[in-house]
């Protein structure tokens, strides 16, 4: 018990403040907690050993169980109650824990203890999640992605609760029941899971002008990221940074991933959810057991208080971006996610974020949904934890010690001692006691930000322009986005029963962002789409940008293929030279070749040689991996070529803008599967030595970008 915080022995006492942690300091602490069976008699929770764990206690061999067999009552009553409520929204989530390191710059913008030395590290733990469906739907849907960092500060927790996408769908935060129930499963028949594809949804969003930002960029690739490491985060609402002089300035925090970011295909995410809907949950556990680690830089945009009105928007408002040409992203430190939790349940779905949830030198803002959310987690975290003391759960406690005066309720870890639990006291020396705010090592003070109102429930115009930043981010996009884009807007419509909901959206919405958007939408769906822009001009705005190349997915492309998994189809009488020298190179780049066959038998090589597969083909399909590499051997492409599905790995390959790479035979696969050879992006040659350069770099571009009109004509 000795790293418990309630249990050292200074705490309490005036040596708390000379409390330090290390980037391992959370680990210690959970340590305290770890419980390993290993060499342990099985025994009930009340410590007797149990001698028989298979037959519940009978009258008789054959006769009926007895009331009196508490092994067997307490075993089933501990089971029957397992399940807590979960998230009402992102309730399907994993996580990491890891350390954030400042870099030497961030002193500068705020007096929080984690910002003051570049070679302190603080514990973090992170998790992301999807925001509509149940704790067991698909990883891959098109969704928000949650990305909330716990920081484990030495003065106390700092809960950066953002999402990978930069705004958000409304405004005030008294809307966001009414947004979440149109968007979870309709109440009736609870259906879609994991969608937003409904009738719902479109309703509420087509009436709610405001939410049309958010929802071009939940229609955006940006929606199925490919893998976590792939996905930028943002804290979206704008907060403050206090400096060690006092000084506030409104920031927006970033997370910038070091991958780079790339995303899945929309065909090949919904694959994912039937061949592996724990795509992106597996990736991140799997790489981080490898120690191929995930990487961020934290971000800030820098507003001066001064300057908050120099805007053609306003910065409290959650739908807008300060677009990073306007004001650059300032680096300020690294977050490493490196390790995985030991257990899901008591890490992942016990941990309670809470934007509340600042130390000194972080403050708020008045953006109306952030205020909103200031309120909204701790109620529902008293319910889904079980009443007011979750903060006492191993992954929700700081790692600095906390004392206060709040006692008792439900499971109630702490044993407080002392007579006085209120402040001011005698009787306990006045322990504990407040710290007065200072520049370093200071209670919490918010700022002093002067308030001069009268009390009215009202939206600010400044809020008014509701379109001119989606037609920014739709001008900004690489034109195979904008066709991922139109896509999207007309399968989510196809879903939508009602005509007038499809209408409502072709002919009152697109058209504010885009004509030819609303114009392409409309003709999938036999709606015409208006000629003009029908919304007023204070609703269209007027963003002082046409463009903003950092909002396209395309200009944070991975940069290497480290991480890349690539698959290497193989079957008896493969060249193995070949194989070996395609997985040696793969790795030396940080990338992973995986070993496809039709089943898991040892393939016999042409040279003799007995190879063990990683995967079949119909375990690993070619929407489980970034790329395919088919290595010569007569033998191995006439029979890969003779089954099904041989063909239809390269085949939807292709289709999913992949680089495909054929060595000596491996073409005919490709031939004999109608993939075109002759095209960027399908690299082919007589050993892996010759093509590897080509073939590597095509695959930093993450995908065959100029196949996309071609590939929807591929059956597959
Ligand atoms: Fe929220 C969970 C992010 C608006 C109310 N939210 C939740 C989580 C994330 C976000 C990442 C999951 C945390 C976890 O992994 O446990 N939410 C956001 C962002 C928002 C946002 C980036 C807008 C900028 N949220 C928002 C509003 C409200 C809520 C306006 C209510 C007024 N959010 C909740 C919640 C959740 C939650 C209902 C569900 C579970 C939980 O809090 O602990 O209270």
């Amino acid at each position: 018990m000795a790293n418990n915080p309630h249990t050292k022995p200074n705490s309490g006492g005036p040596n708390d403040r000379d409390f330090r942690t290390t980037g391992d300091s959370k680990s210690e602490n959970l340590e305290t907690y770890r419980s390993d069976a290993e060499g342990h008699d099985l025994r009930t929770n009340q410590g007797s050993r149990i001698s028989d764990n298979h037959n519940s206690l009978k009258g008789g061999e054959r006769g009926p169980t007895l009331m009196e067999d508490f092994v067997f009552r307490e075993k089933l009553n501990h089971f029957d109650n397992e399940r807590i409520p979960e998230r009402i929204v992102h309730a399907r989530g994993a996580a990491a824990h890891g350390y954030f390191q400042p870099y030497d710059n961030a002193a500068q913008y705020s007096k929080a203890g984690l910002f003051q030395d570049p070679a302190k590290k603080t514990p973090v733990f992170v998790r992301f999640s999807t925001v509509q469906g149940a704790r067991g739907s698909n990883d891959t849907v098109r969704d928000v992605r949650g990305f909330a960092t716990k920081f484990y500060t030495d003065e106390g927790n700092w809960d950066l609760v953002g999402n990978n996408l930069p705004v958000f769908f409304i405004q005030d935060a008294i809307k966001f029941p009414d947004f979440v129930h149109s968007v979870k499963p309709e109440p009736h028949n609870e259906i879609p899971q994991g969608q937003s594809a409904h009738d719902t949804f479109w309703d509420f969003v087509s009436l709610m002008p405001e939410s049309t930002h958010m929802v071009l960029w939940t229609m955006s690739d940006r929606a199925f990221p490919r893998h976590f490491r792939n996905m930028e985060g943002f804290g979206v609402h704008s907060f403050r940074l206090i400096d060690k002089q006092g000084k506030a300035r409104f920031v927006k925090f970033h997370w910038k991933p070091v991958a780079g970011t790339c995303s899945l295909i929309w065909d090949e995410a919904q694959k994912l959810w039937g061949r592996d809907p724990d795509f992106n949950r597996r990736a991140m556990w799997d790489d981080i057991e490898k120690g191929d680690y995930l990487e961020y830089e934290l971000g800030i945009q820098v507003v001066e208080e001064e300057d908050e009105h120099m805007f053609d928007f306003d910065i409290l408002d959650p739908t807008k971006i300060i677009p990073e040409e306007q004001v650059p992203v300032t680096l300020i430190g690294k977050m490493v996610l490196n390790r995985n939790p030991d257990n899901f349940f008591a890490e992942t779905e016990q941990v309670a974020f809470n934007p509340a949830n600042v130390v000194p030198g972080i403050d708020f803002s008045n953006d109306p949904l952030l205020q909103g959310r200031l309120f909204s987690y701790l109620d529902t975290q008293m319910l889904r934890l079980g009443g007011p003391n979750f903060h006492e759960i191993p992954i929700n406690q700081p790692v600095c010690p906390f004392h206060n005066n709040q006692r008792d309720s439900m499971h109630r870890q702490t044993i407080n001692k002392g007579q006085a639990s209120y402040e001011p006291n005698s009787i306990d020396g006045g322990w504990p006691s407040e710290t007065p705010p200072a520049s370093e090592d200071g209670g919490f003070e918010s700022y002093q930000e002067r308030i001069d109102a009268s009390k009215i429930r009202a939206r600010s115009e400044s809020f008014g322009d509701h379109y001119s930043q989606a037609t920014l981010f739709w001008n900004s996009q690489s034109e195979a986005e904008k066709e991922h884009i139109i896509d999207a807007y007309t399968f989510e419509l196809s879903k939508v029963g009602r005509p007038w909901i499809r209408e409502r959206v072709i002919k009152e919405i697109l058209p504010n962002i885009d004509l030819e958007l609303a114009r392409r939408v409309g003709e999938r769906h036999g709606i015409e789409a208006p000629s003009s822009k029908p919304a007023p001009a204070e609703e269209l705005g007027k963003s002082s940008l046409q463009e903003s190349p950092a909002l396209s997915l395309m200009a944070r492309l991975p940069k290497n293929i480290r991480s890349r998994k690539v698959a290497i189809l193989m079957a008896d009488g493969v060249d193995a030279d070949a194989v070996e020298t395609a997985r040696n190179k793969l790795e030396a780049e940080g990338a992973e070749g995986v070993l496809i066959a039709p089943s898991m038998a040892p393939v016999k090589a042409a040279n003799g040689q007995s190879i063990t597969p990683d995967a079949m083909l119909n375990g690993q399909p070619s929407v489980t991996l970034d790329a395919v590499i088919v290595p010569g051997g007569e033998l191995s492409v006439r029979s890969l070529a003779h089954f099904g599905q041989g063909l239809y790995y390269v085949q939807e390959a292709y289709r999913h803008l992949k680089v495909i790479a054929a060595v000596g035979e491996g073409k005919s696969l490709l031939s004999a599967a109608n993939v075109p050879i002759q095209e960027d992006g399908i690299v082919l040659g007589n050993s892996i030595d010759d093509i590897f350069t080509t073939f590597s770099e095509a695959l930093g571009k993450h995908r065959v970008w100029s196949r996309n009109a071609k590939a929807a004509e591929m059956p597959a």
